[in-house]
């Protein structure tokens, strides 16, 4: 079972004791989900009209890059659209104050990836099975490899109306590398150079963005895993808050609407332990070097 540490964090720039950052990094690493059942992002009252699907020009996510700026995804225009960019953008600035203080370790390495705000109902959503985040997955992105660093992401359920979002956790990240790994195809000799020069990649798939596309879409594929294979349920209730490597865990949400969400990428070496990461575990698995 994936374990869910519960942490006494109330305010998203608090100071966190040193045997709190300590049991922090220690079960994130290992694969657990950092749970912060009283850390609710705040709202600002002009804010409740951004609480409608209709915001969403597609069906799922409205994003801010890193840079900030401009919001993607979004009906709106004009002031509202630039309301809601900056309502992400706070979320952006909370979520990396609070990794600074319960994570600090992490400071030196950490890149801020882009910024979610989801306001689409999950259940029921339209959607193909490989973008179909109801089946257990873990993260990998088709057009933004990562060289092996880390997926950090902060979530919060926004909820106005007190609707949990309903997660289901599946076993480790060895156990579900193991299932797969040695039926993964090979990188076609040139692929990677070619996915770069016709722009499908922001940057260079190494073989580590390559085995986790495979292992992302076989566990979305595969019916007997998504039913039979370990997993429990989790609802996270409004106001709350996670923090979760979910490159290594394997999720799905199933249940929920309102929820904002910030990615961070870490390169393996800014871990307290690098031999719990998704590149070096498929490496010891593969024997070969992945990037
Ligand atoms: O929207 C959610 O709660 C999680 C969906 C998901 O799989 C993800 O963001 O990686
Ligand atoms: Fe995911």
């Amino acid at each position: 079972m994936t374990p869910i540490i519960e942490l006494a964090v109330a305010a998203w720039n608090q100071s966190c004791p040193a045997a709190m950052q300590q049991r922090a990094i220690d079960a994130l690493e290992a694969g657990g989900v950092l749970f912060f059942p009283g850390l609710g992002f705040p709202l600002e009252a002009a804010e409740a009209r951004f609480f409608t699907p209709a915001i969403a020009a597609k069906s799922k996510n409205i994003s801010l890059d890193a840079a900030g700026g401009r919001i993607h995804g979004s009906s709106l225009d004009g002031a509202a659209a630039a309301g809601l960019a900056a309502m992400m953008q706070r979320y952006a600035e909370y979520s990396r104050g609070l990794l600074l203080k319960l994570l600090p370790r992490y400071e030196t390495g950490l890149i801020p990836g882009r910024t979610s705000f989801r306001p689409v109902e999950i259940k029921g959503r339209p959607t193909s099975w490989r973008k179909d985040d109801t089946r257990l997955h873990v993260d990998s992105f088709p057009s933004s490899p990562v060289q092996g660093k880390r997926i950090l992401r902060v979530f919060s359920n926004v909820n106005p109306r007190g609707q949990s979002r309903r997660w289901r956790l599946g076993g480790s990240f060895e156990s579900v590398a193991g299932r797969y790994a040695a039926s993964l195809p090979k990188p076609l000799w040139g692929s990677s150079w070619l996915l770069r020069m016709s722009g499908v990649t922001k940057s260079r798939r190494s073989a580590y963005d390559h085995y986790m596309l495979q292992l992302h879409d076989r566990m979305k594929a595969d019916a007997t895993y998504q039913s039979n294979g370990e997993q429990m349920t989790y609802d996270f209730p409004a106001g709350s808050s996670w923090i979760v490597f979910t490159d290594r865990v394997p999720h799905a949400a199933t249940v929920g609407q309102y929820a904002l969400e910030q990615t961070f990428y870490l390169p393996v070496n800014s871990m307290q332990d690098e031999s719990k990461s998704p590149l070096r575990i498929l490496e010891r698995l593969m024997a070969r070097n992945l990037v």
